[in-house]
């Protein structure tokens, strides 16, 4: 079974599709055509315009198209007529979902996650990020790349709600492991939702959520650490005034969104929840200052292309203490009586406080955005741990 990693239908391998190629040059093919099932996925009033979908008996890298007899390689799901790429058939990548809140970051994380693994964090682990569509690269382009990278623009001020489009980004993170004479690589499929808290928070969540949640082999919470009700305090010089209750805690947008995810993966799993699971501080930046300087938070991750298992666990300790000392230690306590296996995070895609609508003046400084997903690396035997 292939899990689409668009529309998460499991899909036998003999129930993939194919789309003709349509014409080309002298190349005869059928002609392109509204897809309906696809403009229907995607929503929005156009549905795209292709060469249609067809379905063969017996499947396998190509298939003849029985209308034009034009033989094609494009493989879709039959579900949402989205392709199906050739390296996902062959070797489907643990599926690693995103979720938070609305403003908990998830956009800008998005922006600068696909960008320092395509570069920085790319070279140093030797691995590829590649779009699984073309949409995904051009998506990726015009509403995350050249509004934050280009315009040096807040991403918040550039998507209205209601043209956020509701298909995911897609990406198939490859790391080729072992020694040279047994090669072999291994994927995690990013699959990053900007819409999921917003949507999540919805009492009956989409078909389309529930389903990718269900799919989901790890998770990655990112938490507004600005929203949790002892740090707003922390900012204003009161951190010991208030005290937050755990009904405040539990009212939050960040914890609701939490609690939901928490409650559908429980029901996958059958009690605690057995996925790694990755929760994440987000602008971490903005409380920077009101952490002790030898810590590990004001420390940066040194590029050794394996997860520094010391370095982890004193980041995990501080965040971990950074939440009781705000009164959101009822964060830490649900997850540890929810989960089998999490870790805690602290991260800054931005690097710097914003001024306005546009980054800081120093630029986009990322810090520690990889942690995550290197701990899930290792957790999947895809990077190795060390300890120095
Ligand atoms: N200080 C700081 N603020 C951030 C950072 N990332 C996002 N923000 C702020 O949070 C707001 C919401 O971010 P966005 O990515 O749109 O959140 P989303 O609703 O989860 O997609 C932005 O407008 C920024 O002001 C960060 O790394 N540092
Ligand atoms: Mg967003
Ligand atoms: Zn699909
Ligand atoms: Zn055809």
């Amino acid at each position: 079974m292939i899990t689409c990693p668009f529309c998460f239908v499991k899909v036998a391998p003999n129930r993939v599709a194919f789309r003709c190629l349509g014409p080309s040059g002298r190349t005869v093919g059928c002609a392109p055509q509204p897809d309906g099932m696809l403009g229907a996925f995607r929503g929005g009033p156009n549905p795209p315009v292709l060469p249609p979908v067809f379905s063969v008996r017996r499947p396998g890298r190509r298939a003849v198209c029985p209308t034009c007899s034009r033989e094609s390689a494009w493989r879709v799901c039959p579900s949402c007529h989205n392709r199906l790429p050739a390296e996902y058939c062959a070797n489907p990548g643990k599926i690693v979902a995103l979720v938070g809140a609305k403003h908990a970051g998830k956009s800008t994380y998005i922006a600068v996650l696909v960008h320092e693994l395509m570069n920085r964090v790319g070279e140093e682990l030797n691995a590829s990020l590649v779009p699984c569509d073309d949409r995904t690269i051009e998506r990726y382009k015009t509403d995350f790349a050249r509004p934050l990278y280009a315009d040096h623009k807040l991403l918040t001020f550039t998507q209205s709600s209601a043209n956020v489009p509701r298909d995911p980004l897609v990406y198939l993170f490859t790391r080729t492991l072992g020694s040279r004479l047994r090669r072999r690589t291994a994927s995690l499929t990013l699959v990053l939702f900007d819409t999921a808290g917003e949507d999540l928070r919805q009492r009956e969540m989409s078909e389309l959520h529930l389903r990718y949640l269900q799919a989901a082999d790890a998770v990655i919470f990112l938490l507004d650490p600005l929203e949790l009700p002892g740090a707003q305090a922390a900012l204003h010089g009161s951190a010991r005034e208030r005290g937050g209750t755990l009904a405040d805690d539990l009212m939050s947008d960040q914890m609701d969104v939490v609690v939901r995810v928490t409650e559908l993966l429980r029901k996958r799993d059958k009690g605690r929840v057995t996925i790694p699971t990755a929760v994440a501080l987000s602008k971490i930046d903005e409380l920077r200052e009101f952490m002790e300087r030898q810590s590990a938070l004001h420390r940066t991750r040194e590029p050794i292309g394996a997860l520094d298992l010391d370095d982890r666990e004193a980041v995990d300790e501080q965040v971990r203490a950074l939440l009781h000392q705000w009164q959101a230690g009822m964060v830490d306590r649900y997850l540890s009586q929810q989960y089998d296996d999490y870790a805690l995070f602290g991260l800054s895609a931005l690097g710097a406080v914003p001024e306005g609508e546009t980054v800081a003046r120093s630029g986009i400084r990322p810090y520690r955005v990889e942690d995550p997903l290197l701990w899930l690396l290792y957790r999947f035997k895809m990077l190795d741990g060390i300890r120095r």
